[in-house]
């Protein structure tokens, strides 16, 4: 789908047309045509009715199917522009809710994102109504028929009903990532930019994915799973990009998504290094402010510098240098699958709650089920199938090795 992205700026402001084209693109847009206007709002069309007139000429020309607004557009501009203009119009809340709507696989997420969307809506609802009674036109179809204060009725249940919906699932979610807690296993969030290639890195190691019985299973949503890292087995979570200046009515609803971030015993903060050093730095600040804001302030971090199949190796180490990272920092390819074994010892390193253990442990009719644990939870060294006993080597975690010592008849434990 191809469209044309338009900024207006007061005098003295500077456009934000660069980083607009890369949501676009997010969302799977094509970009065809740039416009920035420097003036005051105009009443009718937020840019001046001459600059519509290009505008009109560029969307015929080039045949784009949408226009997308940086400033947020009052219900009547944006109807005034798409009549003019013959195609939606859209502004940059809009966009990032597709992107988040595409993006969004918890139903959590979900949620919170058509509560958003609501919500958006509803503070439109009224004027937008009035507005579609006057005649059709592209975004505003199918409205022609209500009553103003009926749309904002149907609109306001719809968000009373959601909002309950998200009450429960909450709740629902709040026990999940107890369970979670309980099992022991270490948590990884996966986080970073949008588009810093998260999902492909999740993809990649989840290929590892670790049978699990089905206990442990509904501990699991569609972006997580248990994976091997280095040997060991983690709960390994994909998330939702962040975004650099995001719409108020978003900010609640993005971080609510992103609340489980805080909870993680790790995170890897993925960096695309592929691209310039200044958006390279802006975006990994960015991202580091996120996280602050979110409370994952105290949670380890591995910087994850990805797509370095695109960077030339010589310009990777300058550019990683001048970024002065004072945290533990990989350099991949998730495409490739480039180094993930350097990213696997680090995270080994940095997962201190494993413990060696050397235990023997006698035959009985709880040991198979113990062991069949011991494989889903632990990196096994080594096991030797005695007379008596069971002798184990294995690195696991501190839950699991108490949970052997009980049963153990020789227990030998160090951290790691
Ligand atoms: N060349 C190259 N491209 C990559 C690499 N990793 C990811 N990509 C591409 O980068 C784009 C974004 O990747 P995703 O994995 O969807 O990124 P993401 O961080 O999950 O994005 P959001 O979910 O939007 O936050 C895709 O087109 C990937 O194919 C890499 O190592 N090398
Ligand atoms: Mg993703």
């Amino acid at each position: 789908m191809k469209v044309a992205i338009v900024h207006r700026v007061n005098p003295g402001e500077e456009d934000n047309l660069e980083e607009l084209a890369e949501l676009c693109r997010t969302a799977g847009y094509e970009v065809v045509y740039k416009l920035k206007q420097v003036r005051l709002p105009h009443p009718e069309y937020n840019i001046g009715p001459g600059k519509v007139e290009e505008l009109r000429e560029a969307v015929r020309k080039l045949t784009v199917d949408k226009v997308v607004f940086e400033n947020e557009l009052k219900p009547v501009q944006e109807y005034n522009l798409a009549k003019k203009l013959g195609v939606q119009v859209i502004t940059r809340t809009q966009l990032i809710l597709e992107i988040f709507s595409m993006h969004a696989h918890s139903l959590e997420a979900k949620l919170q994102i058509k509560l958003a969307e609501l919500k958006y809506e509803l503070s439109r609802a009224k004027e937008k109504v009035r507005l579609a009674k006057k005649g059709e036109q592209p975004g505003f179809h199918g409205l022609g028929a209500y009553e103003a204060d009926v749309y904002y009725d149907e609109i306001h249940r719809r968000i009373v009903s959601i909002t309950k919906k998200l009450e429960a699932v909450k709740k629902h979610m709040d026990l999940i990532r107890l369970e979670r807690k309980k099992i022991g296993l270490p948590i990884i969030s996966l986080t970073g930019y949008t588009n810093a290639g998260k999902s492909t890195l999740f993809n990649l190691l989840a290929r590892e994915s670790v049978e699990v019985d089905s206990k442990l299973f509904t501990t699991l949503t569609p972006t997580t799973r248990i994976v091997r890292l280095g040997g060991k087995p983690v709960f390994l979570s994909d998330t939702v990009g962040f975004i650099k200046n995001l719409p108020t009515q978003l900010v609640e609803a993005f971080y609510a998504t992103l609340r489980e971030i805080a909870l993680s015993d790790l995170i890897f903060l993925v960096v695309d290094i592929s691209e310039p050093l200044e958006v390279v730095r802006r975006k990994l600040d960015t991202s580091l402010e996120t996280l602050n804001n979110i409370g994952a302030f105290n949670v380890p971090k591995i910087i994850v510098f990805n797509k370095i199949d695109l960077a030339d190796s010589i310009d990777l180490n300058s550019k990683i240098d001048s970024l002065k990272i004072s945290m533990p920092w990989v350099a991949v390819s998730a495409r490739y699958g480039w180094n993930i074994e350097k990213l696997e010892k680090a995270v080994s390193s940095m997962l201190r709650d494993f413990v060696r253990i050397n235990v023997n442990i006698p035959y009985s009719e709880s040991l198979s089920k113990l062991l069949k644990e011991l494989y889903d939870k632990s990196k096994v060294i080594n096991i030797e199938y005695g007379e008596e006993y069971v002798s184990i080597d294995a690195e696991t975690t501190l839950e699991l090795a108490e949970k052997l010592r009980k049963t153990s008849l020789q227990y030998k434990f160090k951290y790691m």
